[in-house]
């Protein structure tokens, strides 16, 4: 099977007209498969960098690999520079799997952001064991030293931070009971940012967090938890320069409630970028009819987008993963009917889906930053 550099085959062509015909709505097949150009490209023309994850094993899918180059302007690696690929050892360093991908996307001029330094999520084996109160500080420091010095100049970007914030953990500031907080104080957050800026003083150092878009009480807190964390690290200087939003969103969820937009109109008033960094899109009741599932995920890219895309802080549109071929959602969030999941703007067989059409019309419709 040829795909050319959009990442569109004769065959997929024509069964994208078939899909059509079957009526797939507002966003069907047609118009992703009629288009000469790829996403990053209705993306530059309004200024923003869109892009999406990536691994080096499925960059060994060379299909996939031509599609991921000619759609994306932007990606981050979605292990490679997690504790537990960079650390093999309390000692050692391997930088091998994210040089590999640095150089491949640096060959086809796409931005590589990183993720993530500082996160309870990824961390090696060894490490509780080696860990405790007198070492963790210093151990995150190094870290934090070593990996952005290595990368200084090269990735624009880090998540320096990641899920710090859980309501749930009962402490009055919101944060997280991690390994972090417990072995080095709450102040580990800040301590992390100056860290990463005395490494690479140009490096954009990004907060990155989930489930902030949800209506209700709790959502209500975690936000605001998010926002006092944010607006004290910018009032003490804190080199804090973004706030990533995941957006793992689901169907059925209503995603533009007043709470999350006052949320987005404080964080840009802190002059803060917002970056959307993770983005896919679940169903959790739909039947299985793949027509209908394309059509309420679809229109939520594009509720989502459009209302988002409204904040000019918004410049990055990352989803976690282009294809359902590869998405943490299938083995981590599985359907209950097993049936194939499709939260991506590619289906397994690397069709474009109406997922497509949604990010595109939202890209066309949004003012030029
Ligand atoms: O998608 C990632 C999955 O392959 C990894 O096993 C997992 C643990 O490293 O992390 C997943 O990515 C997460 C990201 O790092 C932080 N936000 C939530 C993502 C999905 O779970």
């Amino acid at each position: 099977m040829n795909v050319n550099r959009h990442g569109w085959t004769r065959r997929s062509f024509l069964m994208g007209s078939a899909a059509t015909a079957a009526g797939l709505g507002i966003f069907g097949a047609t118009r992703a498969l009629a288009s000469p150009r790829p996403l990053r490209a209705y993306a530059a023309d309004k200024g923003i960098l869109f892009g999406s994850s990536i691994s080096g094993q499925v960059l060994k899918d060379s299909l996939y690999a031509d599609l991921f180059t000619s759609q994306c302007a932007i990606t981050v690696p979605e292990g490679s520079l997690k504790w537990d690929t960079l650390r093999p050892t309390p000692y050692r360093y391997d930088f091998s799997g994210g040089d590999w991908l640095y150089g491949m996307c640096k060959s086809h001029e796409i931005l590589m952001r990183g993720h993530t330094l500082v996160w309870e999520g990824a961390l090696p084996k060894w490490f509780a064991a080696t860990a405790n109160a007198e070492n963790a500080r210093t151990m995150m420091l190094d870290h934090i030293s070593t990996v952005v010095r290595h990368y200084a100049g090269k990735v624009p970007s880090w998540d320096v931070v990641n899920e710090a914030v859980q309501i749930e953990d009962g402490r009055p500031d919101g944060l997280k009971i991690t390994p972090w907080l417990r072995m080095v104080g709450p102040e580990y957050i800040e301590t992390a940012f100056q860290a990463a800026h005395e490494a690479d003083p140009h490096a954009t150092l990004v907060y990155n967090e989930n489930w902030l878009e949800p209506e209700g009480a709790g959502a209500e807190r975690k936000r605001n938890a998010v926002l006092t964390m944010l607006t004290r690290m910018k009032k003490n200087n804190v080199p804090v320069h973004g706030l990533g939003i995941q957006s793992h969103v689901y169907a059925e969820m209503n995603i533009t409630g007043g709470g999350f937009k006052r949320f987005l109109q404080q964080v840009s008033d802190l002059g803060l970028s917002i970056m959307i960094t993770e983005m896919d899109v679940r169903e959790k009741n739909a039947p299985g009819d793949i027509a209908i599932r394309d059509r309420l995920i679809a229109s939520q890219y594009y509720k989502y987008l459009s209302f988002m895309l409204q904040f000019p802080a918004v410049k990055t549109v990352i989803t976690w993963g282009l294809s359902d071929r590869y998405t943490w959602i299938a083995t981590h969030n599985p359907r209950l009917d097993a049936m194939p999941v499709r939260p991506l703007p590619y289906d397994a067989e690397l069709r474009p889906t109406p997922v497509w059409d949604a990010i595109r019309s939202a890209f066309e419709e949004t003012r030029r930053r």
